[in-house]
């Protein structure tokens, strides 16, 4: 049975969705040009006013955020309310530049909240369930966002935070937990240690997870759903517009569903800005409606994937978007050629490898490397050179007819490749060095 926390929102009729998202764009585009002085400028440029925007079919005429203009901005430029009325900052972790500093409102905390106990019953979460939240507590959205949503459907709440793996597997075990939200990475690591702990399946009470923060590939879920014996949904989010909880996947997962109420969905050509029609692969942009203290319109995420319409088997009848197929900084371009670290992830894992793996790139004599080392499972390690020196020809077959080039590949021992509680590092790229 599908299980929904706001059915009358997330079920309405398209009509009333579009309504909905008229009459609230309408009213942030004035709160925006009332209280933010910084987009205020960027509208006036345009020689556009709040005038202009009549319904969301005006969205197209608004000029674009991206992640400059959080950084020019930082940290309050881009605030719609006086800080006497925010009550929270959350923030990404930022590996390069400025981190991006985010404001909420209690408004704002309430329906973000609301966004993840969404996410948490469309896993199949009620009150009944014992929900344990091992995603970083702390600036990081992800502990705060699911613990809230978690709150709001009743469920009783273990907020573990990431880390001390062990102990994680013994609160799953004596507190029974059923849900387990973390990232894919440390799900899969929480997954092998019960494995090396001698534990089945069935011995773990947990019966979903609700994995997001970092790009995954449908044979890390499989891998994951065996492991721990349970169903792997996804959830993503971006601390810009709030945290998790953004979009979801529901019991038919065959993509994730926007929370349309609070945020409008568009697809771009990343190069020309251009909006794509539905259906189209491009970057991803929203627009937050609801937001008070930190009132994002048309934000590049510079996240890449398609949007559909199409009805839902769930019963809800907001857009779905695809798992992002990765990101406009992302991707690589090596020897001329766009790679994403998702398309080897596909390789590694179809071929039986676990998902421990590191791209390494690099540039000798003007010419691009890629090097991919990938960690065998105990049951592959052997010390028989030629049996490896095979298993790496074949990796590098499968490479060349997913990305059309030659890697190189080493296979390393079980364990070498340093495991993450968050979001993993897979690449690195020696070139910008
Ligand atoms: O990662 C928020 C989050 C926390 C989402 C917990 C889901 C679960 P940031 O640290 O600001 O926020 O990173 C946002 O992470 O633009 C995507 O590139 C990536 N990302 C988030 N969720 C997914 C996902 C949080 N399910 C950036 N699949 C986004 C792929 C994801 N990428």
């Amino acid at each position: 049975m599908e299980h929904y926390y706001q059915p009358e929102i997330e079920c309405a009729p398209r009509e009333q969705i579009k309504a909905l998202q008229d009459e609230r764009l309408v009213r942030q585009v004035r709160h925006v040009w009332d209280n933010v002085p910084y987009y205020r400028k960027k509208m006036e440029a345009k020689g556009l006013t709040p005038d202009d925007i009549k319904s969301s079919d005006d969205l197209w005429k608004l000029p674009f955020l991206s992640k400059a203009d959080l950084r020019e901005a930082y940290p309050y430029g881009l605030m719609g309310k006086p800080l006497k009325d925010c009550v929270r900052i959350q923030s990404t972790s930022g590996t390069t530049g400025k981190r991006v500093v985010a404001f909420y409102t209690q408004h704002d905390i309430d329906l973000w909240e609301d966004c993840c106990a969404r996410a948490i019953m469309a896993a199949g979460g009620t009150d009944e369930d014992v929900c344990q939240v091992s995603y970083g507590y702390g600036l990081f959205t992800g502990g705060p966002g699911l613990n809230g949503g978690s709150h709001k459907v009743g469920c009783l709440t273990i907020p573990t935070s990431s880390g001390n793996t062990e102990r994680q597997i013994m609160f799953i075990r004596d507190l029974n937990a059923t849900i387990l939200c973390c990232t894919p990475s440390y799900a899969a690591y929480i997954g092998e240690t019960m494995k090396e702990m001698g534990l089945t399946p069935d011995e773990i009470p947990l019966k979903a997870g609700i994995f997001g923060a970092e790009a995954w590939s449908q044979e890390m879920r499989r891998d994951i759903e065996n492991t721990l014996g349970i169903k792997a949904y996804d959830i993503y989010g971006l601390t810009e517009l709030s945290g998790p909880g953004v979009s979801f996947e529901c019991s038919a997962q065959t993509g994730m569903h926007i929370n349309e109420d609070h945020f409008i969905a568009e697809i771009i050509d990343p190069e020309t800005g251009e909006v794509l029609p539905e259906g189209s692969q491009g970057e991803l942009v929203f627009t937050s409606i609801t937001k008070e203290a930190f009132p994002l319109l048309r934000y590049r995420t510079r996240d890449i994937c398609t949007l559909t319409r199409e009805p839902c088997s769930c019963g809800r009848t907001h857009v779905k978007m695809t798992k992002p197929q990765g990101r406009t900084d992302d991707m690589l371009i090596i020897r001329g050629a766009n790679v994403f670290p998702s398309q080897i992830e596909t390789v590694l894992l179809n071929n039986g490898y676990p998902a421990n793996y590191q791209i390494i790139v690099d540039r000798v004599k003007n010419t691009d490397t890629l090097d991919v080392q990938v960690e065998m499972t105990p049951e592959m390690f052997t010390d028989n050179l030629g049996d490896i020196a095979e298993r790496q020809k074949e990796l590098v077959e499968g490479l060349r007819s997913m990305l059309g080039l030659t890697a190189k590949v080493t296979l390393v021992a079980p364990k070498s490749i340093v495991r993450s509680e968050g979001k993993a590092v897979r690449v690195i790229d020696k070139r910008k060095i």
